[in-house]
Protein backbone atom coordinates (compact mmCIF):
# COMPACT_ATOMS: atom_id res chain seq x y z
CA UNK A 1 0.00 0.00 0.00
CA UNK A 2 1.55 3.74 -0.93
CA UNK A 3 0.25 6.21 1.76
CA UNK A 4 0.74 9.93 -0.03
CA UNK A 5 2.49 12.13 3.09
CA UNK A 6 3.02 15.86 2.00
CA UNK A 7 3.21 15.15 -1.97
CA UNK A 8 5.04 11.86 -1.82
CA UNK A 9 4.32 7.94 -1.31
CA UNK A 10 5.60 5.71 1.31
CA UNK A 11 5.27 2.11 1.17
CA UNK A 12 2.97 1.38 4.47
CA UNK A 13 6.02 0.42 6.47
CA UNK A 14 7.73 3.35 6.19
CA UNK A 15 4.79 5.96 6.16
CA UNK A 16 5.45 7.53 9.92
CA UNK A 17 4.56 10.87 11.58
CA UNK A 18 6.79 12.49 13.89
CA UNK A 19 5.91 12.85 17.81
CA UNK A 20 5.89 16.02 17.87
CA UNK A 21 2.78 16.37 15.58
CA UNK A 22 -0.13 18.11 17.51
CA UNK A 23 -2.40 15.49 15.87
CA UNK A 24 -0.80 13.12 17.94
CA UNK A 25 0.13 15.27 20.74
CA UNK A 26 -3.18 17.02 20.93
CA UNK A 27 -5.69 15.92 18.74
CA UNK A 28 -5.09 18.99 16.56
CA UNK A 29 -5.96 18.26 13.35
CA UNK A 30 -8.85 17.24 10.59
CA UNK A 31 -10.05 14.29 8.73
CA UNK A 32 -12.94 12.94 6.67
CA UNK A 33 -13.20 9.05 5.76
CA UNK A 34 -14.61 8.66 2.11
CA UNK A 35 -15.51 5.77 0.36
CA UNK A 36 -14.77 4.83 -3.72
CA UNK A 37 -17.16 2.54 -5.85
CA UNK A 38 -16.51 1.30 -8.84
CA UNK A 39 -13.74 3.33 -10.14
CA UNK A 40 -15.02 6.79 -8.77
CA UNK A 41 -14.86 8.58 -5.68
CA UNK A 42 -18.22 9.08 -4.21
CA UNK A 43 -19.17 12.73 -3.22
CA UNK A 44 -15.32 13.66 -3.11
CA UNK A 45 -16.38 17.42 -3.95
CA UNK A 46 -18.90 17.41 -0.76
CA UNK A 47 -16.32 15.68 1.59
CA UNK A 48 -13.19 18.23 0.63
CA UNK A 49 -15.51 21.21 1.47
CA UNK A 50 -16.85 19.47 5.10
CA UNK A 51 -12.84 19.14 5.12
CA UNK A 52 -12.08 22.99 4.37
CA UNK A 53 -15.05 24.21 6.80
CA UNK A 54 -13.57 22.44 9.47
CA UNK A 55 -9.94 23.58 8.89
CA UNK A 56 -11.85 27.21 9.00
CA UNK A 57 -13.46 26.60 12.21
CA UNK A 58 -9.87 25.51 13.47
CA UNK A 59 -8.09 27.79 11.97
CA UNK A 60 -5.68 25.73 10.20
CA UNK A 61 -4.19 26.43 6.68
CA UNK A 62 -4.84 23.26 4.90
CA UNK A 63 -1.78 23.26 2.59
CA UNK A 64 -3.42 22.30 -0.83
CA UNK A 65 -6.09 24.03 -2.60
CA UNK A 66 -9.47 22.54 -3.24
CA UNK A 67 -8.95 21.21 -6.35
CA UNK A 68 -5.57 19.70 -5.67
CA UNK A 69 -6.65 18.04 -2.27
CA UNK A 70 -9.32 16.54 -4.28
CA UNK A 71 -6.59 15.52 -7.32
CA UNK A 72 -4.54 13.81 -4.81
CA UNK A 73 -7.44 12.06 -3.28
CA UNK A 74 -8.00 10.60 -6.48
CA UNK A 75 -4.15 10.25 -7.35
CA UNK A 76 -3.68 7.66 -4.33
CA UNK A 77 -6.64 5.99 -5.38
CA UNK A 78 -4.97 5.44 -8.37
CA UNK A 79 -1.35 4.88 -7.03
CA UNK A 80 -3.67 1.77 -4.85
CA UNK A 81 -5.22 0.88 -7.86
CA UNK A 82 -8.38 1.24 -6.14
CA UNK A 83 -11.72 0.60 -7.29
CA UNK A 84 -13.95 -0.39 -4.32
CA UNK A 85 -12.32 1.40 -1.20
CA UNK A 86 -12.24 3.73 1.87
CA UNK A 87 -9.97 6.88 1.55
CA UNK A 88 -9.14 8.67 5.19
CA UNK A 89 -7.91 12.00 4.62
CA UNK A 90 -6.05 13.62 7.44
CA UNK A 91 -4.78 17.33 8.03
CA UNK A 92 -2.58 17.74 10.86
CA UNK A 93 -1.61 21.11 13.13
CA UNK A 94 2.15 19.45 12.05
CA UNK A 95 5.67 19.08 14.10
CA UNK A 96 5.32 21.31 16.60
CA UNK A 97 7.15 21.99 20.53
CA UNK A 98 5.65 20.38 23.61
CA UNK A 99 3.21 22.99 24.71
CA UNK A 100 -0.35 23.21 22.78
CA UNK A 101 0.36 26.85 20.93
CA UNK A 102 -0.75 25.65 17.18
CA UNK A 103 1.47 28.98 16.46
CA UNK A 104 4.70 26.75 16.54
CA UNK A 105 3.83 24.24 14.16
CA UNK A 106 4.84 25.60 11.13
CA UNK A 107 3.57 23.26 8.32
CA UNK A 108 0.24 21.36 8.58
CA UNK A 109 0.55 17.79 7.12
CA UNK A 110 -1.63 15.96 4.90
CA UNK A 111 -2.27 12.36 4.81
CA UNK A 112 -3.94 10.13 2.87
CA UNK A 113 -4.39 6.33 3.24
CA UNK A 114 -6.26 4.28 0.32
CA UNK A 115 -7.58 1.16 1.74
CA UNK A 116 -10.57 -0.94 2.78
CA UNK A 117 -13.22 -0.98 5.38
CA UNK A 118 -15.52 -3.22 6.85
CA UNK A 119 -17.62 -1.79 9.75
CA UNK A 120 -20.33 -4.12 10.52
CA UNK A 121 -20.29 -7.58 9.37
CA UNK A 122 -22.39 -8.44 6.69
CA UNK A 123 -25.40 -10.39 8.52
CA UNK A 124 -26.05 -6.92 10.46
CA UNK A 125 -27.67 -5.40 6.84
CA UNK A 126 -29.51 -8.08 6.55
CA UNK A 127 -31.04 -8.55 10.10
CA UNK A 128 -30.13 -5.14 11.58
CA UNK A 129 -28.70 -4.02 14.53
CA UNK A 130 -29.28 -3.63 17.78
CA UNK A 131 -28.53 -0.23 19.58
CA UNK A 132 -28.54 1.21 23.23
CA UNK A 133 -28.52 4.51 24.57
CA UNK A 134 -25.42 5.23 26.56
CA UNK A 135 -24.01 7.46 29.52
CA UNK A 136 -21.72 9.92 27.55
CA UNK A 137 -23.23 13.01 26.21
CA UNK A 138 -22.62 14.41 22.82
CA UNK A 139 -19.96 17.30 23.03
CA UNK A 140 -21.67 20.73 23.52
CA UNK A 141 -21.69 22.71 20.24
CA UNK A 142 -20.51 25.22 22.42
CA UNK A 143 -17.34 23.55 23.89
CA UNK A 144 -16.06 21.15 20.87
CA UNK A 145 -18.63 21.64 18.09
CA UNK A 146 -19.45 18.09 16.26
CA UNK A 147 -19.71 19.72 13.19
CA UNK A 148 -16.12 19.87 13.30
CA UNK A 149 -14.29 16.24 12.37
CA UNK A 150 -11.54 16.71 14.39
CA UNK A 151 -8.77 14.38 15.47
CA UNK A 152 -10.27 14.36 18.90
CA UNK A 153 -12.54 11.21 18.54
CA UNK A 154 -12.53 10.55 22.42
CA UNK A 155 -16.04 12.02 22.73
CA UNK A 156 -17.33 9.03 20.56
CA UNK A 157 -15.09 6.52 21.60
CA UNK A 158 -16.24 6.51 25.10
CA UNK A 159 -19.17 6.25 23.57
CA UNK A 160 -18.69 2.99 21.40
CA UNK A 161 -17.24 1.58 24.66
CA UNK A 162 -20.15 1.78 26.37
CA UNK A 163 -21.95 0.74 23.66
CA UNK A 164 -19.79 -2.55 23.04
CA UNK A 165 -19.14 -3.46 27.26
CA UNK A 166 -23.51 -3.21 26.63
CA UNK A 167 -22.82 -5.89 24.08
CA UNK A 168 -24.12 -4.02 21.14
CA UNK A 169 -21.86 -2.62 18.25
CA UNK A 170 -23.68 1.00 18.29
CA UNK A 171 -24.78 3.61 20.58
CA UNK A 172 -27.50 6.66 20.83
CA UNK A 173 -25.94 9.56 22.16
CA UNK A 174 -28.34 12.19 23.02
CA UNK A 175 -26.80 15.81 23.90
CA UNK A 176 -26.38 17.88 26.79
CA UNK A 177 -30.83 18.76 26.84
CA UNK A 178 -31.40 14.81 26.62
CA UNK A 179 -32.72 15.29 22.79
CA UNK A 180 -31.39 12.38 20.39
CA UNK A 181 -28.33 13.70 18.76
CA UNK A 182 -26.28 10.96 17.00
CA UNK A 183 -24.11 7.70 17.07
CA UNK A 184 -20.63 7.36 17.28
CA UNK A 185 -19.64 7.33 13.72
CA UNK A 186 -23.24 7.78 12.20
CA UNK A 187 -26.69 9.66 11.80
CA UNK A 188 -29.95 8.09 12.95
CA UNK A 189 -32.74 8.39 10.66
CA UNK A 190 -36.34 7.18 11.64
CA UNK A 191 -39.34 6.38 9.58
CA UNK A 192 -42.73 7.05 10.51
CA UNK A 193 -45.72 6.76 8.50
CA UNK A 194 -44.74 8.95 5.47
CA UNK A 195 -42.36 11.11 7.19
CA UNK A 196 -38.52 10.33 7.35
CA UNK A 197 -37.30 12.09 10.47
CA UNK A 198 -33.47 13.08 11.32
CA UNK A 199 -32.24 15.46 14.47
CA UNK A 200 -31.64 18.47 13.60
CA UNK A 201 -28.19 20.09 12.99
CA UNK A 202 -28.57 22.08 16.09
CA UNK A 203 -29.17 18.56 18.33
CA UNK A 204 -25.30 18.07 18.14
CA UNK A 205 -24.72 16.20 15.00
CA UNK A 206 -22.16 15.99 11.95
CA UNK A 207 -22.85 17.39 8.86
CA UNK A 208 -23.17 13.85 7.56
CA UNK A 209 -23.05 13.50 3.23
CA UNK A 210 -24.30 10.31 3.45
CA UNK A 211 -27.20 11.77 5.51
CA UNK A 212 -27.56 14.81 2.93
CA UNK A 213 -27.81 11.98 0.14
CA UNK A 214 -30.42 9.89 1.74
CA UNK A 215 -32.52 12.74 2.38
CA UNK A 216 -32.78 13.67 -0.95
CA UNK A 217 -32.91 9.51 -2.47
CA UNK A 218 -35.95 10.02 -0.01
CA UNK A 219 -37.61 12.74 -0.95
CA UNK A 220 -37.47 11.41 -4.85
CA UNK A 221 -39.41 8.50 -3.50
CA UNK A 222 -42.20 10.93 -2.28
CA UNK A 223 -41.16 10.86 1.79
CA UNK A 224 -41.49 13.96 3.61
CA UNK A 225 -38.48 14.74 5.42
CA UNK A 226 -38.50 16.86 8.77
CA UNK A 227 -35.67 17.61 11.02
CA UNK A 228 -37.25 17.80 14.42
CA UNK A 229 -35.51 17.56 17.92
CA UNK A 230 -35.95 13.60 18.77
CA UNK A 231 -36.60 11.93 21.98
CA UNK A 232 -35.77 8.42 23.07
CA UNK A 233 -39.45 8.06 22.92
CA UNK A 234 -39.58 9.02 19.16
CA UNK A 235 -37.12 6.44 18.70
CA UNK A 236 -39.01 3.39 20.34
CA UNK A 237 -42.12 3.90 18.96
CA UNK A 238 -41.15 4.30 15.33
CA UNK A 239 -41.90 2.22 12.30
CA UNK A 240 -38.22 1.77 11.16
CA UNK A 241 -34.47 3.12 12.46
CA UNK A 242 -31.53 3.15 10.16
CA UNK A 243 -27.90 4.48 10.70
CA UNK A 244 -26.10 7.07 7.67
CA UNK A 245 -22.59 6.92 7.17
CA UNK A 246 -19.50 6.76 4.95
CA UNK A 247 -18.56 3.57 6.48
CA UNK A 248 -21.29 2.07 7.54
CA UNK A 249 -23.75 3.44 4.24
CA UNK A 250 -27.29 2.56 5.36
CA UNK A 251 -27.93 -0.35 8.13
CA UNK A 252 -31.11 -1.14 9.93
CA UNK A 253 -31.77 -1.06 13.50
CA UNK A 254 -34.61 -3.47 14.97
CA UNK A 255 -34.22 -3.18 18.64
CA UNK A 256 -33.05 0.01 20.56
CA UNK A 257 -33.04 -0.07 24.59
CA UNK A 258 -34.44 -3.85 24.72
CA UNK A 259 -37.46 -1.96 22.21
CA UNK A 260 -37.95 -3.65 19.11
CA UNK A 261 -38.47 -0.89 16.28
CA UNK A 262 -41.44 -1.88 14.44
CA UNK A 263 -42.19 -5.05 13.66
CA UNK A 264 -38.41 -5.68 14.79
CA UNK A 265 -37.27 -6.53 11.55
CA UNK A 266 -35.56 -4.17 8.68
CA UNK A 267 -38.41 -2.54 7.65
CA UNK A 268 -39.57 -1.47 3.87
CA UNK A 269 -38.79 2.05 3.36
CA UNK A 270 -35.57 0.99 4.86
CA UNK A 271 -34.51 -1.82 1.77
CA UNK A 272 -35.88 0.59 -0.51
CA UNK A 273 -33.70 3.73 0.34
CA UNK A 274 -30.84 1.15 0.63
CA UNK A 275 -31.26 -0.44 -2.82
CA UNK A 276 -31.27 3.48 -4.19
CA UNK A 277 -28.15 4.10 -2.26
CA UNK A 278 -26.49 1.14 -3.87
CA UNK A 279 -28.03 2.44 -7.23
CA UNK A 280 -26.58 5.98 -6.70
CA UNK A 281 -23.08 4.83 -5.30
CA UNK A 282 -22.49 2.74 -8.25
CA UNK A 283 -23.05 5.28 -11.18
CA UNK A 284 -21.88 8.51 -9.85
CA UNK A 285 -18.79 10.29 -8.33
CA UNK A 286 -15.29 11.37 -9.20
CA UNK A 287 -13.53 8.76 -11.91
CA UNK A 288 -10.19 7.57 -10.80
CA UNK A 289 -9.52 6.08 -14.28
CA UNK A 290 -9.62 7.63 -17.71
N1 LIG B 1 -21.50 11.19 12.67
C1 LIG B 1 -20.22 11.01 13.05
C2 LIG B 1 -19.83 11.33 14.43
C3 LIG B 1 -19.29 10.52 12.12
O1 LIG B 1 -18.01 10.34 12.47
C4 LIG B 1 -21.07 10.40 10.46
C5 LIG B 1 -21.93 10.91 11.42
C6 LIG B 1 -21.56 10.15 9.08
O2 LIG B 1 -21.09 11.15 8.20
P1 LIG B 1 -20.84 10.85 6.65
O3 LIG B 1 -20.45 12.16 6.09
O4 LIG B 1 -19.75 9.82 6.58
O5 LIG B 1 -22.12 10.36 6.10
C7 LIG B 1 -19.71 10.20 10.79
C8 LIG B 1 -18.74 9.66 9.80
C9 LIG B 1 -14.76 5.09 10.80
C10 LIG B 1 -15.59 5.96 9.94
O6 LIG B 1 -13.60 4.87 10.45
C11 LIG B 1 -16.44 6.88 10.53
C12 LIG B 1 -17.18 7.73 9.72
C13 LIG B 1 -17.09 7.65 8.36
C14 LIG B 1 -16.25 6.72 7.78
C15 LIG B 1 -15.48 5.86 8.60
O7 LIG B 1 -15.24 4.61 11.83
N2 LIG B 1 -17.96 8.63 10.38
Amino acid sequence: MKIHIDGKYYDERTAKVSVFDHGLLYGDGIFEGIRAYNGRVFKLKEHIDRLFYSAKAILLKVPLSHAAMMKAVVDTCRANKIRDGYIRLMVTRGVGTLGLNPNRCKKPSVIIIADKIQLYPPSYYKKGLTIITVPTVRNLHSALNPAIKSLNYLNNILAKIEATNGGCEEAVMLNAEGYVSECTGDNIFIVKGKQLLTPPLSAGTLYGITREVVMDLAREAGLTIGEPNLTRYDLFNADECFLTGTGAELIPVVKIDGRPIGTGRPGRTTKRLVEQYHALTNRSGEPIYD
